[in-house]
Protein backbone atom coordinates (compact mmCIF):
# COMPACT_ATOMS: atom_id res chain seq x y z
CA UNK A 1 0.00 0.00 0.00
CA UNK A 2 1.30 3.57 -0.81
CA UNK A 3 3.18 4.78 2.16
CA UNK A 4 0.87 7.81 2.51
CA UNK A 5 -1.93 5.98 2.36
CA UNK A 6 -0.60 3.97 5.41
CA UNK A 7 -2.16 6.45 8.05
CA UNK A 8 -5.61 7.64 5.99
CA UNK A 9 -7.69 6.10 8.58
CA UNK A 10 -10.86 5.79 5.99
CA UNK A 11 -8.51 3.81 3.72
CA UNK A 12 -9.28 0.80 5.41
CA UNK A 13 -13.35 0.24 4.60
CA UNK A 14 -13.34 1.78 0.86
CA UNK A 15 -13.38 -2.45 -0.31
CA UNK A 16 -16.44 -3.01 1.78
CA UNK A 17 -18.32 0.44 1.17
CA UNK A 18 -19.56 -0.72 -2.11
CA UNK A 19 -20.83 -3.87 -1.95
CA UNK A 20 -23.22 -2.80 1.02
CA UNK A 21 -21.01 -4.08 3.53
CA UNK A 22 -20.99 -7.56 1.92
CA UNK A 23 -17.55 -9.56 1.35
CA UNK A 24 -17.00 -9.77 -2.48
CA UNK A 25 -15.86 -12.96 -4.36
CA UNK A 26 -16.71 -12.15 -7.84
CA UNK A 27 -13.99 -10.01 -10.27
CA UNK A 28 -11.78 -7.59 -8.94
CA UNK A 29 -9.49 -4.85 -10.51
CA UNK A 30 -6.41 -2.58 -9.17
CA UNK A 31 -6.29 0.87 -8.96
CA UNK A 32 -2.56 2.10 -9.50
CA UNK A 33 -0.90 5.78 -8.86
CA UNK A 34 0.01 7.14 -11.86
CA UNK A 35 3.09 8.83 -10.65
CA UNK A 36 5.01 5.77 -9.31
CA UNK A 37 2.85 2.78 -10.98
CA UNK A 38 2.84 1.93 -7.41
CA UNK A 39 -0.74 -0.40 -7.00
CA UNK A 40 -3.03 1.19 -4.34
CA UNK A 41 -5.48 -0.96 -4.16
CA UNK A 42 -7.59 -4.16 -5.16
CA UNK A 43 -11.30 -3.42 -5.41
CA UNK A 44 -14.80 -5.22 -6.01
CA UNK A 45 -15.59 -5.01 -10.35
CA UNK A 46 -19.43 -4.86 -10.35
CA UNK A 47 -21.71 -4.92 -13.57
CA UNK A 48 -25.07 -5.21 -14.15
CA UNK A 49 -26.37 -7.25 -11.56
CA UNK A 50 -24.87 -5.53 -8.67
CA UNK A 51 -26.37 -1.97 -10.22
CA UNK A 52 -29.60 -3.85 -10.39
CA UNK A 53 -29.35 -4.29 -6.87
CA UNK A 54 -27.89 -0.40 -6.29
CA UNK A 55 -30.91 0.30 -8.39
CA UNK A 56 -33.29 -1.28 -5.92
CA UNK A 57 -31.94 -0.18 -2.95
CA UNK A 58 -32.28 3.26 -3.76
CA UNK A 59 -35.55 3.30 -4.77
CA UNK A 60 -36.37 2.41 -1.26
CA UNK A 61 -34.23 4.75 0.39
CA UNK A 62 -35.57 7.34 -1.73
CA UNK A 63 -38.85 7.06 -0.33
CA UNK A 64 -37.85 7.10 3.32
CA UNK A 65 -35.23 10.19 2.72
CA UNK A 66 -38.05 12.26 0.55
CA UNK A 67 -40.01 11.67 3.59
CA UNK A 68 -37.57 13.32 5.81
CA UNK A 69 -38.18 16.85 6.80
CA UNK A 70 -36.36 19.00 5.03
CA UNK A 71 -34.47 20.24 8.12
CA UNK A 72 -33.55 16.46 8.68
CA UNK A 73 -32.12 16.24 5.66
CA UNK A 74 -30.27 19.34 5.80
CA UNK A 75 -28.67 18.26 9.31
CA UNK A 76 -27.47 15.14 8.10
CA UNK A 77 -25.70 16.58 5.46
CA UNK A 78 -24.28 19.18 7.53
CA UNK A 79 -23.07 16.71 9.57
CA UNK A 80 -21.30 14.95 5.86
CA UNK A 81 -19.78 18.25 5.16
CA UNK A 82 -18.14 18.71 8.77
CA UNK A 83 -16.52 15.01 8.51
CA UNK A 84 -15.46 16.02 5.00
CA UNK A 85 -13.74 19.06 6.67
CA UNK A 86 -12.36 16.81 9.54
CA UNK A 87 -11.04 14.44 7.06
CA UNK A 88 -9.34 16.67 4.48
CA UNK A 89 -5.74 15.92 5.27
CA UNK A 90 -6.82 11.77 4.48
CA UNK A 91 -9.17 12.54 1.70
CA UNK A 92 -6.61 14.55 -0.16
CA UNK A 93 -3.52 11.96 0.57
CA UNK A 94 -5.99 9.19 -0.93
CA UNK A 95 -6.55 11.93 -4.01
CA UNK A 96 -3.52 12.33 -4.82
CA UNK A 97 -1.71 8.57 -4.23
CA UNK A 98 -4.88 7.41 -7.32
CA UNK A 99 -5.27 11.03 -9.64
CA UNK A 100 -1.68 12.37 -9.08
CA UNK A 101 -2.57 15.88 -8.37
CA UNK A 102 -0.25 18.06 -6.01
CA UNK A 103 -1.14 17.67 -2.32
CA UNK A 104 -2.18 21.39 -2.25
CA UNK A 105 -4.37 21.11 -5.37
CA UNK A 106 -5.66 18.04 -4.18
CA UNK A 107 -6.41 19.77 -0.20
CA UNK A 108 -7.59 22.87 -2.23
CA UNK A 109 -10.37 19.94 -4.44
CA UNK A 110 -11.61 18.26 -0.87
CA UNK A 111 -12.56 21.74 0.21
CA UNK A 112 -14.81 22.94 -2.91
CA UNK A 113 -16.11 19.47 -2.32
CA UNK A 114 -17.09 20.53 1.06
CA UNK A 115 -18.22 23.65 0.28
CA UNK A 116 -20.82 22.06 -2.05
CA UNK A 117 -21.70 19.96 0.47
CA UNK A 118 -22.55 23.00 2.96
CA UNK A 119 -24.14 24.44 0.46
CA UNK A 120 -26.56 22.28 -0.66
CA UNK A 121 -27.45 21.35 2.90
CA UNK A 122 -28.27 25.13 3.28
CA UNK A 123 -30.31 25.16 0.15
CA UNK A 124 -32.77 21.49 1.46
CA UNK A 125 -34.49 24.20 3.37
CA UNK A 126 -35.20 26.19 0.30
CA UNK A 127 -36.96 24.49 -1.86
CA UNK A 128 -40.10 26.92 -2.73
CA UNK A 129 -43.18 26.28 -4.67
CA UNK A 130 -45.25 29.03 -6.36
CA UNK A 131 -48.91 30.40 -6.17
CA UNK A 132 -50.99 31.48 -9.20
CA UNK A 133 -53.62 34.04 -9.92
CA UNK A 134 -56.61 31.94 -10.84
CA UNK A 135 -58.09 33.69 -13.68
CA UNK A 136 -61.75 32.42 -12.23
CA UNK A 137 -62.15 32.70 -8.37
CA UNK A 138 -63.62 29.14 -7.76
CA UNK A 139 -60.06 27.53 -7.65
CA UNK A 140 -56.63 27.88 -6.77
CA UNK A 141 -53.22 27.13 -8.78
CA UNK A 142 -50.15 26.61 -7.71
CA UNK A 143 -46.87 24.97 -8.08
CA UNK A 144 -45.14 22.02 -6.08
CA UNK A 145 -41.40 20.73 -6.37
CA UNK A 146 -40.56 17.41 -5.62
CA UNK A 147 -37.40 15.06 -5.94
CA UNK A 148 -37.13 13.29 -9.79
CA UNK A 149 -36.18 10.37 -7.95
CA UNK A 150 -33.34 8.14 -8.31
CA UNK A 151 -30.46 9.40 -9.70
CA UNK A 152 -27.60 7.71 -11.77
CA UNK A 153 -24.31 9.95 -11.71
CA UNK A 154 -21.36 8.69 -13.38
CA UNK A 155 -18.10 10.72 -12.62
CA UNK A 156 -14.81 11.46 -13.96
CA UNK A 157 -11.18 10.87 -13.17
CA UNK A 158 -10.34 15.20 -13.22
CA UNK A 159 -12.12 15.70 -10.24
CA UNK A 160 -12.95 13.10 -8.45
CA UNK A 161 -13.88 14.35 -4.90
CA UNK A 162 -15.77 17.41 -6.51
CA UNK A 163 -17.53 15.75 -9.11
CA UNK A 164 -18.83 13.49 -6.64
CA UNK A 165 -19.90 16.52 -4.21
CA UNK A 166 -21.19 18.69 -7.30
CA UNK A 167 -23.18 15.97 -8.43
CA UNK A 168 -24.75 14.26 -5.43
CA UNK A 169 -25.41 17.01 -3.14
CA UNK A 170 -27.65 18.87 -4.66
CA UNK A 171 -29.59 15.79 -5.16
CA UNK A 172 -29.62 14.88 -1.76
CA UNK A 173 -31.06 18.43 -1.23
CA UNK A 174 -33.78 17.77 -3.41
CA UNK A 175 -34.51 14.72 -1.82
CA UNK A 176 -33.52 11.65 -4.41
CA UNK A 177 -31.13 8.55 -3.65
CA UNK A 178 -28.32 8.37 -5.70
CA UNK A 179 -26.33 5.08 -7.43
CA UNK A 180 -22.89 6.54 -8.82
CA UNK A 181 -20.23 5.36 -10.71
CA UNK A 182 -16.71 7.15 -9.97
CA UNK A 183 -14.17 6.90 -12.88
CA UNK A 184 -12.07 3.43 -12.83
CA UNK A 185 -9.15 5.27 -12.52
CA UNK A 186 -9.85 6.82 -9.02
CA UNK A 187 -12.80 5.47 -7.15
CA UNK A 188 -10.75 5.77 -4.14
CA UNK A 189 -11.62 8.92 -2.89
CA UNK A 190 -15.38 8.34 -4.13
CA UNK A 191 -15.40 5.19 -1.52
CA UNK A 192 -13.73 7.57 1.14
CA UNK A 193 -16.82 9.86 1.35
CA UNK A 194 -19.38 6.94 1.30
CA UNK A 195 -17.27 6.22 4.05
CA UNK A 196 -17.66 9.17 5.57
CA UNK A 197 -21.23 9.84 4.11
CA UNK A 198 -22.56 6.46 6.39
CA UNK A 199 -20.94 7.84 9.28
CA UNK A 200 -23.03 10.58 8.92
CA UNK A 201 -26.19 9.22 9.22
CA UNK A 202 -27.66 8.82 5.74
CA UNK A 203 -30.47 6.22 5.29
CA UNK A 204 -29.74 2.88 4.08
CA UNK A 205 -29.81 2.86 0.22
CA UNK A 206 -30.19 6.44 -0.18
CA UNK A 207 -26.43 6.68 -1.32
CA UNK A 208 -24.98 3.63 -3.28
CA UNK A 209 -21.68 3.10 -5.23
CA UNK A 210 -20.67 1.32 -7.82
CA UNK A 211 -17.05 0.53 -8.32
CA UNK A 212 -16.64 -1.34 -12.05
CA UNK A 213 -13.11 -1.19 -14.17
CA UNK A 214 -15.41 0.27 -17.35
CA UNK A 215 -18.32 2.67 -17.63
CA UNK A 216 -20.52 0.68 -20.44
CA UNK A 217 -22.18 -2.02 -18.81
CA UNK A 218 -23.31 -0.13 -15.55
CA UNK A 219 -23.54 2.79 -17.87
CA UNK A 220 -26.00 0.98 -20.02
CA UNK A 221 -28.21 -0.10 -17.14
CA UNK A 222 -28.20 2.84 -15.46
CA UNK A 223 -29.49 4.82 -18.55
CA UNK A 224 -31.92 2.02 -19.52
CA UNK A 225 -33.55 0.76 -15.91
CA UNK A 226 -36.49 2.12 -15.67
CA UNK A 227 -36.33 3.01 -11.91
CA UNK A 228 -33.57 5.38 -12.67
CA UNK A 229 -35.80 8.60 -13.15
CA UNK A 230 -32.54 11.11 -14.04
CA UNK A 231 -28.57 10.61 -15.43
CA UNK A 232 -26.01 13.19 -14.33
CA UNK A 233 -22.44 12.59 -15.95
CA UNK A 234 -19.75 14.68 -16.65
CA UNK A 235 -16.88 13.23 -18.99
CA UNK A 236 -16.17 13.25 -22.70
CA UNK A 237 -18.68 14.83 -25.43
CA UNK A 238 -18.61 10.89 -27.46
CA UNK A 239 -19.94 9.35 -24.46
CA UNK A 240 -22.33 11.74 -23.32
CA UNK A 241 -23.95 11.60 -26.83
CA UNK A 242 -24.02 7.54 -25.93
CA UNK A 243 -25.97 8.33 -22.59
CA UNK A 244 -28.28 10.24 -24.29
CA UNK A 245 -29.51 8.10 -26.71
CA UNK A 246 -29.42 5.39 -24.68
CA UNK A 247 -31.93 7.44 -22.20
CA UNK A 248 -33.68 8.53 -25.29
CA UNK A 249 -36.44 5.41 -25.16
CA UNK A 250 -37.56 6.72 -21.80
CA UNK A 251 -37.06 10.56 -22.30
CA UNK A 252 -35.31 10.21 -18.96
CA UNK A 253 -33.98 13.44 -18.06
CA UNK A 254 -29.99 14.00 -18.44
CA UNK A 255 -27.48 16.47 -16.84
CA UNK A 256 -24.13 16.41 -18.90
CA UNK A 257 -20.89 18.26 -18.26
CA UNK A 258 -18.92 17.12 -21.35
CA UNK A 259 -15.69 18.51 -22.95
CA UNK A 260 -14.21 22.04 -23.72
CA UNK A 261 -12.07 24.28 -25.84
CA UNK A 262 -12.13 27.36 -23.90
CA UNK A 263 -10.63 30.46 -25.77
CA UNK A 264 -8.82 32.74 -23.40
CA UNK A 265 -8.36 36.26 -24.86
CA UNK A 266 -6.09 38.88 -24.42
CA UNK A 267 -6.94 42.08 -25.44
CA UNK A 268 -4.27 45.26 -26.26
CA UNK A 269 -5.49 47.11 -23.38
CA UNK A 270 -5.32 43.83 -20.77
CA UNK A 271 -3.02 44.46 -17.86
CA UNK A 272 -0.81 42.00 -19.10
CA UNK A 273 1.00 40.86 -15.96
CA UNK A 274 -3.02 40.15 -14.65
CA UNK A 275 -3.38 38.12 -17.94
CA UNK A 276 -0.34 36.21 -17.83
CA UNK A 277 -1.33 34.93 -13.91
CA UNK A 278 -4.90 34.35 -15.01
CA UNK A 279 -3.61 32.00 -17.84
CA UNK A 280 -0.87 30.29 -15.58
CA UNK A 281 -4.06 29.59 -13.31
CA UNK A 282 -6.45 29.06 -16.33
CA UNK A 283 -3.97 26.82 -18.10
CA UNK A 284 -2.18 24.79 -15.99
CA UNK A 285 -4.44 24.06 -12.43
CA UNK A 286 -4.77 20.01 -12.71
CA UNK A 287 -1.68 20.05 -15.35
CA UNK A 288 -4.71 21.18 -18.10
CA UNK A 289 -6.57 18.51 -17.20
CA UNK A 290 -9.54 20.66 -16.83
CA UNK A 291 -12.97 21.27 -18.57
CA UNK A 292 -12.24 24.55 -18.66
CA UNK A 293 -8.86 25.06 -18.95
CA UNK A 294 -7.82 27.21 -21.37
CA UNK A 295 -7.19 25.82 -24.66
CA UNK A 296 -6.60 28.45 -26.98
CA UNK A 297 -4.69 31.73 -25.95
CA UNK A 298 -5.45 34.41 -28.55
CA UNK A 299 -3.15 37.45 -27.89
CA UNK A 300 -3.58 40.71 -29.88
CA UNK A 301 -0.67 41.66 -31.96
CA UNK A 302 0.31 45.29 -30.23
CA UNK A 303 0.52 43.09 -26.60
CA UNK A 304 1.42 39.46 -28.34
CA UNK A 305 5.21 39.73 -27.92
CA UNK A 306 4.97 40.69 -23.93
CA UNK A 307 2.40 38.23 -23.17
CA UNK A 308 4.96 35.91 -25.07
CA UNK A 309 7.79 36.62 -23.26
CA UNK A 310 6.35 36.77 -19.93
CA UNK A 311 4.44 33.45 -20.28
CA UNK A 312 7.18 31.64 -20.75
CA UNK A 313 9.22 32.30 -18.25
CA UNK A 314 6.40 31.66 -15.73
CA UNK A 315 5.87 28.51 -17.07
CA UNK A 316 9.29 27.61 -17.24
CA UNK A 317 9.22 27.82 -13.22
CA UNK A 318 6.23 25.47 -13.15
CA UNK A 319 7.48 21.81 -11.28
CA UNK A 320 6.71 18.70 -12.54
CA UNK A 321 6.84 15.65 -10.41
CA UNK A 322 4.78 13.30 -7.80
CA UNK A 323 1.79 15.48 -5.62
CA UNK A 324 3.17 14.27 -2.16
CA UNK A 325 6.82 16.07 -2.86
CA UNK A 326 7.13 19.75 -1.95
CA UNK A 327 6.85 22.51 -4.22
CA UNK A 328 5.44 20.17 -6.79
CA UNK A 329 3.04 22.17 -9.47
CA UNK A 330 2.29 20.04 -12.51
CA UNK A 331 1.42 15.90 -11.23
CA UNK A 332 1.27 13.42 -14.36
CA UNK A 333 -1.36 13.06 -16.72
CA UNK A 334 -3.86 10.35 -15.81
CA UNK A 335 -2.60 8.20 -18.38
CA UNK A 336 -0.41 6.84 -21.18
CA UNK A 337 -3.29 7.95 -23.87
CA UNK A 338 -3.04 11.26 -22.30
CA UNK A 339 0.03 11.75 -23.55
CA UNK A 340 -0.14 10.46 -27.00
CA UNK A 341 -2.89 12.80 -27.41
CA UNK A 342 -0.61 15.89 -26.23
CA UNK A 343 2.33 14.67 -28.52
CA UNK A 344 0.15 14.48 -31.48
CA UNK A 345 -0.62 18.12 -30.85
CA UNK A 346 2.61 19.03 -30.88
CA UNK A 347 4.19 16.98 -33.47
CA UNK A 348 0.55 19.03 -35.64
CA UNK A 349 1.44 22.23 -34.84
CA UNK A 350 5.24 22.00 -35.45
CA UNK A 351 4.44 20.16 -38.60
CA UNK A 352 2.75 23.22 -39.63
CA UNK A 353 4.81 26.19 -38.82
CA UNK A 354 4.58 26.04 -34.90
CA UNK A 355 7.22 27.26 -32.75
CA UNK A 356 7.86 25.36 -29.14
CA UNK A 357 8.89 27.96 -26.87
CA UNK A 358 9.06 25.92 -23.61
CA UNK A 359 8.69 22.09 -23.17
CA UNK A 360 7.40 20.04 -25.58
CA UNK A 361 8.05 16.37 -25.09
CA UNK A 362 7.10 13.97 -22.57
CA UNK A 363 9.41 12.88 -19.09
CA UNK A 364 10.78 9.72 -19.59
CA UNK A 365 10.83 8.18 -16.33
CA UNK A 366 8.85 6.06 -14.35
CA UNK A 367 4.82 7.56 -14.38
CA UNK A 368 3.16 9.77 -17.01
CA UNK A 369 4.47 13.10 -16.83
CA UNK A 370 4.40 15.88 -19.96
CA UNK A 371 6.47 18.93 -20.02
CA UNK A 372 4.67 22.43 -19.21
CA UNK A 373 4.91 23.38 -22.84
CA UNK A 374 4.07 27.00 -24.59
CA UNK A 375 3.32 27.06 -28.70
CA UNK A 376 3.66 30.37 -30.28
CA UNK A 377 2.78 30.69 -34.25
CA UNK A 378 -0.13 28.50 -33.56
CA UNK A 379 -2.99 29.18 -36.37
CA UNK A 380 -6.77 28.04 -35.77
CA UNK A 381 -6.14 25.79 -37.73
CA UNK A 382 -4.18 23.36 -36.08
CA UNK A 383 -5.18 20.52 -34.17
CA UNK A 384 -4.15 22.08 -30.68
CA UNK A 385 -6.88 24.93 -31.26
CA UNK A 386 -9.52 22.54 -32.75
CA UNK A 387 -9.34 19.84 -30.25
CA UNK A 388 -9.28 19.54 -26.52
CA UNK A 389 -6.05 18.77 -25.66
CA UNK A 390 -6.32 17.95 -21.39
CA UNK A 391 -2.80 18.44 -20.40
CA UNK A 392 -0.27 20.92 -19.83
CA UNK A 393 0.01 22.70 -23.48
CA UNK A 394 -0.40 26.04 -24.11
CA UNK A 395 -0.56 27.26 -27.99
CA UNK A 396 -0.76 30.88 -28.29
CA UNK A 397 -2.18 32.51 -31.23
CA UNK A 398 -1.71 35.87 -32.53
CA UNK A 399 -4.55 38.04 -33.74
CA UNK A 400 -5.52 41.70 -34.94
CA UNK A 401 -8.84 42.00 -35.25
CA UNK A 402 -11.26 42.36 -32.23
CA UNK A 403 -14.70 41.06 -34.10
CA UNK A 404 -12.74 38.13 -35.71
CA UNK A 405 -10.94 36.72 -32.85
CA UNK A 406 -14.77 36.53 -31.32
CA UNK A 407 -15.89 34.68 -34.47
CA UNK A 408 -12.76 32.30 -34.08
CA UNK A 409 -13.34 31.92 -30.56
CA UNK A 410 -16.98 30.62 -31.22
CA UNK A 411 -15.83 29.13 -33.85
CA UNK A 412 -16.26 25.12 -32.53
CA UNK A 413 -18.74 22.74 -31.81
CA UNK A 414 -18.12 23.21 -27.95
CA UNK A 415 -19.60 26.22 -25.43
CA UNK A 416 -18.48 25.30 -22.20
CA UNK A 417 -16.04 28.17 -20.74
CA UNK A 418 -13.96 31.29 -22.00
CA UNK A 419 -11.74 33.70 -20.69
CA UNK A 420 -10.91 37.30 -21.81
CA UNK A 421 -8.70 40.05 -20.15
CA UNK A 422 -9.34 43.94 -21.06
CA UNK A 423 -10.16 47.03 -19.71
CA UNK A 424 -12.27 48.93 -21.90
CA UNK A 425 -16.11 48.48 -20.21
CA UNK A 426 -17.75 49.02 -23.77
CA UNK A 427 -15.51 46.11 -25.17
CA UNK A 428 -16.07 44.10 -21.98
CA UNK A 429 -19.73 44.08 -22.39
CA UNK A 430 -19.84 43.65 -25.86
CA UNK A 431 -17.50 40.57 -25.97
CA UNK A 432 -18.98 39.19 -22.66
CA UNK A 433 -22.00 38.96 -24.60
CA UNK A 434 -20.73 37.69 -28.27
CA UNK A 435 -19.42 34.61 -26.61
CA UNK A 436 -21.03 31.78 -26.93
CA UNK A 437 -20.27 29.88 -23.55
CA UNK A 438 -21.59 28.74 -20.78
CA UNK A 439 -19.52 30.81 -18.25
CA UNK A 440 -16.95 33.66 -19.16
CA UNK A 441 -14.19 34.79 -16.57
CA UNK A 442 -13.39 38.42 -17.72
CA UNK A 443 -10.14 39.60 -16.60
CA UNK A 444 -10.13 36.04 -14.18
CA UNK A 445 -8.44 32.63 -14.82
CA UNK A 446 -10.67 31.19 -12.40
CA UNK A 447 -14.88 31.11 -11.36
CA UNK A 448 -15.84 27.98 -10.70
CA UNK A 449 -18.34 28.26 -7.49
CA UNK A 450 -20.81 26.15 -5.64
CA UNK A 451 -22.89 29.34 -5.62
CA UNK A 452 -22.46 29.59 -9.33
CA UNK A 453 -24.13 28.08 -12.58
CA UNK A 454 -21.36 25.30 -13.75
CA UNK A 455 -22.13 24.46 -17.28
CA UNK A 456 -22.03 25.36 -21.32
CA UNK A 457 -23.44 25.46 -24.51
CA UNK A 458 -23.36 23.84 -27.46
CA UNK A 459 -22.09 20.07 -27.75
CA UNK A 460 -20.41 20.82 -23.95
CA UNK A 461 -23.76 20.00 -22.08
CA UNK A 462 -27.20 20.30 -20.65
CA UNK A 463 -27.93 22.05 -17.65
CA UNK A 464 -25.58 23.45 -14.66
CA UNK A 465 -24.15 22.36 -11.59
CA UNK A 466 -23.86 24.49 -8.38
CA UNK A 467 -26.24 27.31 -7.35
CA UNK A 468 -30.13 27.55 -7.15
CA UNK A 469 -30.06 26.42 -10.95
CA UNK A 470 -28.21 22.86 -10.23
CA UNK A 471 -30.80 21.99 -7.34
CA UNK A 472 -33.98 22.80 -9.65
CA UNK A 473 -32.39 19.76 -12.48
CA UNK A 474 -33.41 17.45 -9.58
CA UNK A 475 -36.63 18.82 -9.31
CA UNK A 476 -39.94 17.79 -10.74
CA UNK A 477 -42.46 20.83 -11.58
CA UNK A 478 -45.96 19.70 -10.61
CA UNK A 479 -48.96 21.86 -10.96
CA UNK A 480 -52.07 21.44 -8.75
CA UNK A 481 -55.61 22.92 -9.63
CA UNK A 482 -58.15 23.13 -7.03
CA UNK A 483 -61.61 23.22 -7.91
CA UNK A 484 -64.57 24.12 -6.26
CA UNK A 485 -64.10 26.51 -4.11
O1 LIG B 1 -13.54 10.10 -20.62
P1 LIG B 1 -14.81 9.13 -20.53
P2 LIG B 1 -11.99 9.72 -20.60
C1 LIG B 1 -12.61 14.60 -21.93
C2 LIG B 1 -11.14 14.98 -22.12
C3 LIG B 1 -10.45 13.65 -22.10
C4 LIG B 1 -11.47 12.80 -22.84
C5 LIG B 1 -11.37 11.32 -22.57
O2 LIG B 1 -10.97 15.57 -23.38
O3 LIG B 1 -9.21 13.68 -22.76
O4 LIG B 1 -12.72 13.27 -22.41
O5 LIG B 1 -11.36 11.06 -21.17
C6 LIG B 1 -17.40 6.56 -17.88
N1 LIG B 1 -21.17 4.36 -20.57
N2 LIG B 1 -13.03 14.64 -20.53
O6 LIG B 1 -11.70 8.61 -21.55
O7 LIG B 1 -14.53 7.87 -21.25
C7 LIG B 1 -16.01 6.28 -17.34
O8 LIG B 1 -16.02 5.02 -16.68
C8 LIG B 1 -21.20 4.96 -19.36
C9 LIG B 1 -13.66 15.84 -20.09
O9 LIG B 1 -11.61 9.53 -19.20
O10 LIG B 1 -15.98 9.95 -20.95
C10 LIG B 1 -15.82 7.48 -16.43
O11 LIG B 1 -16.51 7.27 -15.21
N3 LIG B 1 -20.11 5.50 -18.78
C11 LIG B 1 -14.18 15.73 -18.76
C12 LIG B 1 -16.51 8.61 -17.21
O12 LIG B 1 -17.41 7.97 -18.11
C13 LIG B 1 -18.95 5.44 -19.45
C14 LIG B 1 -13.63 14.82 -17.78
C15 LIG B 1 -15.58 9.52 -18.01
O13 LIG B 1 -14.89 8.76 -18.97
C16 LIG B 1 -18.85 4.82 -20.72
C17 LIG B 1 -13.06 13.61 -18.37
C18 LIG B 1 -20.03 4.27 -21.27
N4 LIG B 1 -20.03 3.68 -22.47
C19 LIG B 1 -12.77 13.59 -19.70
N5 LIG B 1 -17.57 4.91 -21.12
C20 LIG B 1 -14.76 16.95 -18.15
N6 LIG B 1 -15.91 17.39 -18.67
O14 LIG B 1 -14.21 17.48 -17.20
C21 LIG B 1 -16.88 5.55 -20.16
N7 LIG B 1 -17.72 5.86 -19.14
Amino acid sequence: MNRHLNDAGLFANLERIAHAGRDWHGPTFDIFNPSTGELLATLPDMGVAETKDAIDRAVEGQHEWAALPAKDKSAVMRRWHQLIVAHTDDLAAILTAEMGKPLAEAKSEVSHAAAYIQWYAEEANRIYGETISAPSNDRRMLVIKQPVGVVGTITPWNFPASMVARKISPALAAGCAIVLKPAEQTPLVAGAMFVLAQQAGFPTGVLNLIYASEGAAVGTELCTNQNVRKISFTGSTEVGRLLMRQCSDQIKKVSLELGGNAPFIVFDDADIDEAVDGAIQAKFRNAGQTCVSANRIYVQSAVHDEFAEKFVARVAELKVGDGFSPGITIGPMIDGHAIEKIEAHVADAKAKGGEIRCGGHRIENVGTFFEPTVLTGITHEMRVAQEETFGPLAPIIRFEDADQVVREANDTIYGLAAYFYASNLKRVWRVAEALEYGMVGINTGRMSSEAAPFGGMKQSGIGREGSRHGLEDYLEMKYLCMGGI
